[in-house]
Parts: C-alpha cells; sequence; structure tokens
C-alpha cells in the first residue's frame, strides 16, 4: 500500500513548509516538492496543514477505579482517539499486589489483543513496590518497552517517599522516567475532615478539598528527589499556577522537572462544580479545576517551554449512573476523572493556536513531537523520513461544535459541550491506513480493529 498527500504545509516543532509526502506500507518514505510518483492513494492536501499524528500519554483505558472501571475499553477509547487525530496512546497499567511489571503488562496487554485500532503503549504504574519490582525496573526499560513508570503520591495505593528515591535512582541508570501524580495526602485528608464536619459534601468541595497548595507542595518535594538523586521526572497533569512555579524553581536551577498539562486544567474553572443538579460531578477529577490565573500560567508553561506535553487524563465514568451514583452525598465518593482523549487536538488547535496563546509549531511539540522524545517513542511524532506515518491531514478552517452526539469516547457527556471549534482533522492516517476521516459534519472511524500494535518504546534520553 503506498500512500502520496500533496500540497499541504507540513508542521514541525521548527516551522512550517509545502511539500509532498509519500509512503510506502507504514512507514514516510520521501518528502519533496511536486513528487511524481504513483500511489494507490493519492490526496491534495491543499490548504490544509499536515500534523505528525497526536499522541495521548496520559489515559486509564478499562482502569479499575473507585468502585467501578474507566469505561472506554481498547476498542471504544482508540477509536476515539483516532476521530480526534490521535495515533498513539500510552495507557496506565496499574500492577496490582503480588505482580510484576511483566504479569501486569501481559495482563493489560491481553486486554488490548486484536482491539485497538491505533498503536499503544503502556507505562506501568508501581503500586506494590517490592525489591523484586524495583529491581525489574531494568529490564522493563531494557527488554520490555516500557520505560516510564507512573507513581501516585495519593490515594490508597501511594508510594512513599523512599519508594520515588528508589526509583528515581534505578530509573537513572536504565534512560528510565518517573511519572507523579502530585498532590500531598495529609493536607486532602486534613481538608476532607474539616469539610465533611461542616457537612460541606456537594462536588464544589472536592476542589476545596484539594487546594493548589497541596499540589505546590508535592511538586516541590518530588522536585527536590529528583535533586538529590540527580535524576529526572515527570509531573503528570499540572493543574495549578502554583505548581508550575515549583517546576518552572526546579527548572531554572538544572534540576530535571519535566511537566504535562491536560486541556480541561488549560480551560476550565472550579466555577464548574457549581453547576446545577448535581451536574458538577461530571468535572471531579484529580487535580481538581482551579481558577482562570492558573488556566492563564500554564497556556504561558506551554508557551515558554516549562511545560512539555499536553495529554488527557481520560478517564471517562458516565454521569447518569456513575457520577451521580456514588457521591450524591459525598464528593469523595464520585468516580474521579473525565473524558477527553477525542478533544485534545482540536481543542489545543482551537483554543491555543488560533486564539494566539501557542504557535502552531509548539502544538506541535506539544502533542506529538516532545511527548515522543519523553517516552521514547522512537519511530512517532514527527513528519520524517523513516518514521511511521501516523499523519492527520487537518483543516485549519473547518468549524465543529463539541457535542457528546457526535463523539465516539463510550461516555454519555463531554466537559466540552457546546464549545465551538475552529479546525478539524479532515484524514487521519496510522501507519498509511486510513482511520478516520471528516464526514459532512463529523468525524468517522474507518479503520479496522486490531490494525493497532504494541509499540516498544526505547530507553529515553536526555530531553
Ligand atoms: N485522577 C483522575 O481524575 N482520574 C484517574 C486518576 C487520577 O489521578
Ligand atoms: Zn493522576
Ligand atoms: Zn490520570
Amino acid at each position: 500500500m503506498s500512500l502520496l498527500i500533496k500540497n499541504g504545509l507540513i508542521v514541525t516543532t521548527t516551522g512550517r513548509y509545502n511539500g509532498d509526502i509519500f509512503v510506502e506500507g507504514d512507514t514516510i518514505s520521501q518528502i519533496g516538492t511536486n513528487l511524481d510518483l504513483q500511489a494507490d492513494e493519492v490526496i491534495d492536501a491543499a490548504g490544509k496543514y499536515v500534523l505528525p499524528g497526536a499522541i495521548d500519554p496520559h489515559t486509564h483505558i478499562s482502569m479499575p477505579f473507585m468502585g467501578t472501571s474507566a469505561q472506554d475499553d481498547y476498542k471504544t477509547g482508540t477509536i476515539a482517539a483516532a476521530c480526534g487525530g490521535v495515533t498513539c496512546v500510552v495507557d496506565f497499567d496499574l500492577q496490582q499486589k503480588g505482580e510484576s511489571i511483566l504479569e501486569a503488562l501481559e495482563r493489560k496487554q491481553s486486554w488490548a489483543e486484536g482491539k485497538t485500532v491505533v498503536d499503544y503503549s503502556l507505562h506501568p504504574a508501581i503500586m506494590d513496590p517490592r525489591p523484586e519490582v524495583i529491581d525489574e525496573v531494568k529490564k522493563a526499560c531494557l527488554e520490555y518497552g516500557t520505560p516510564s513508570f507512573k507513581i501516585f503520591m495519593v490515594y490508597d495505593f501511594r508510594v512513599d517517599d523512599a519508594t520515588m528515591i528508589r526509583l528515581l535512582e534505578e530509573t537513572k541508570k536504565y534512560g528510565g522516567l518517573v511519572q507523579v501524580h502530585a498532590e500531598n495526602v495529609h493536607i486532602i485528608q486534613h481538608m476532607n475532615e474539616l469539610l465533611a464536619k461542616e457537612g460541606k459534601l456537594d462536588p464544589y468541595y472536592h476542589a476545596m478539598s484539594r487546594p493548589n497548595i497541596a499540589e505546590e507542595e508535592a511538586v516541590a518535594r518530588a522536585a527536590k528527589m529528583v535533586e538529590l538523586t540527580d535524576s529526572r521526572i515527570y509531573i503528570v497533569h499540572l493543574s495549578s499556577k502554583e505548581g508550575l512555579e515549583k517546576v518552572k524553581e526546579a527548572q531554572s536551577r538544572g534540576v530535571n522537572v519535566f511537566a504535562e498539562t491536560c486541556p480541561q486544567y488549560l480551560l476550565l474553572t472550579d466555577d464548574r462544580y457549581k453547576e446545577p443538579d448535581f451536574q458538577g460531578a461530571k468535572y471531579v477529577m484529580s487535580p481538581p479545576l482551579r481558577t482562570q490565573p492558573s488556566c492563564d500560567a500554564l497556556w504561558q508553561g506551554l508557551s515558554s517551554g516549562a511545560v512539555q506535553v499536553a495529554a488527557t487524563d481520560h478517564c471517562p465514568f458516565d454521569f447518569d449512573g456513575k457520577k451521580d451514583m456514588f457521591g450524591k452525598d459525598d464528593y469523595k465518593k464520585i468516580p474521579n476523572g473525565a473524558p477527553g482523549i477525542e478533544t485534545l487536538l482540536m481543542l489545543m488547535h482551537s483554543e491555543g493556536v488560533v486564539k494566539g496563546r501557542i504557535s502552531l509549531e509548539k502544538m506541535v511539540g506539544v502533542l506529538s513531537t516532545n511527548t515522543a522524545r519523553m517516552f521514547g517513542l522512537s519511530n512517532k511524532g514527527e513528519i520524517v523520513v523513516g518514521k511511521d506515518a501516523d499523519i492527520v491531514v487537518f483543516d485549519p478552517d473547518q468549524k465543529f461544535t463539541i457535542t457528546q452526539k457526535k463523539l465516539h469516547m463510550n461516555v454519555d457527556y463531554t466537559p466540552f459541550e457546546g464549545r465551538e471549534v475552529t479546525g478539524m482533522p479532515s484524514v487521519v492516517y496510522s501507519r498509511g491506513k486510513k482511520v478516520a476521516q471528516w464526514d459532512e459534519d463529523q468525524m468517522e472511524f474507518v479503520g479496522k480493529v486490531g490494525h493497532g500494535r504494541f509499540v516498544k518504546r526505547d530507553p529515553i534520553g536526555d530531553f
């Protein structure tokens, strides 16, 4: 199978140029102008951007959590990804008590087998840090192809600081990366008790129970562990101005602290928790939504390079029957998480590029090129000869009003309902195969279930 994409505006992290792209099989084999080549499929991309497919390195597919499970499985989740222009997903794999890293990987790969429509990889989440599990980090980095490891500083399955130190030391030896959910659990527990005594249990108090300072302290502490071990860390879903200040402070002293943020923290604020009829539960996620100064600071952080990656924390639970079932009388019981994988690219383009908050080149960096480098996805993230032909032909003028009815995520709402975006994918390719396309007024999945493969990642180099 060959594919020729003609006359598009090819975008990289450093610029944009007009050109043609020739794809043979899975791979980009030539880039040039006026390529005069026969191909099985030829498309004219005049007036369109040609972008590397977005990579979402933060998803919770089918994750058991808070008495229920995140609803997208590998089929529905990757179909939604494809329709949103996301051509690679790196999903969390939560190690269960007693499991080795390899057993956890084999378990989650068995759930994905034959179901994915775009490529995927896994980040082991270390939840049972027995000495032999820490020892297994070497194999995960060098053999299993999973060199990034998630840890939580909150929840029952959190790890202590000593474990974080051990993991930082071990990953440093083998090209690994620790990713951390940074919130101070003791501050949150204290706030939960105070709010419960006052009978403050509505969704709004979810945000009050997890103040910015809880993130600020945890980011600062994690940064100190990095300084101690001369290693590196990646803060997932950074949400607050104060947390970002700590990231920047560490970076200014040469401490390797990297960060990711998500559209919800860039675009939504904590007044959402006050929506009537318990609708505020839709936005119960951790960390919580903040206020406008944090949104502004995070956009600035992306633009300046202090924040390297934009991801989703895709973790969908229906409003009807899940969000509104468990926590009607107590925000602490509302399943934490929200859908987002399908709206990542459209929001970053429309709210970021079109509104002048980040450049088009920066968007390519934070959605694709930086992400690939950060996680050892050596064949992805750039439109370059030899890389996988994960490509989005993107119409920068196509309007779309975001509505759950026209999205593919297996959930009954989107936090961005009613928002009009400018710019949508026209066609999405995963390793040269068409997987989604714009059809009249929405994206349509046109790929094949089972096309997606597990990607063995390489040890991670300097960023
Ligand atoms: N936060 C969420 O909101 N959901 C999944 C896990 C997490 O850390
Ligand atoms: Zn998290
Ligand atoms: Zn998450």
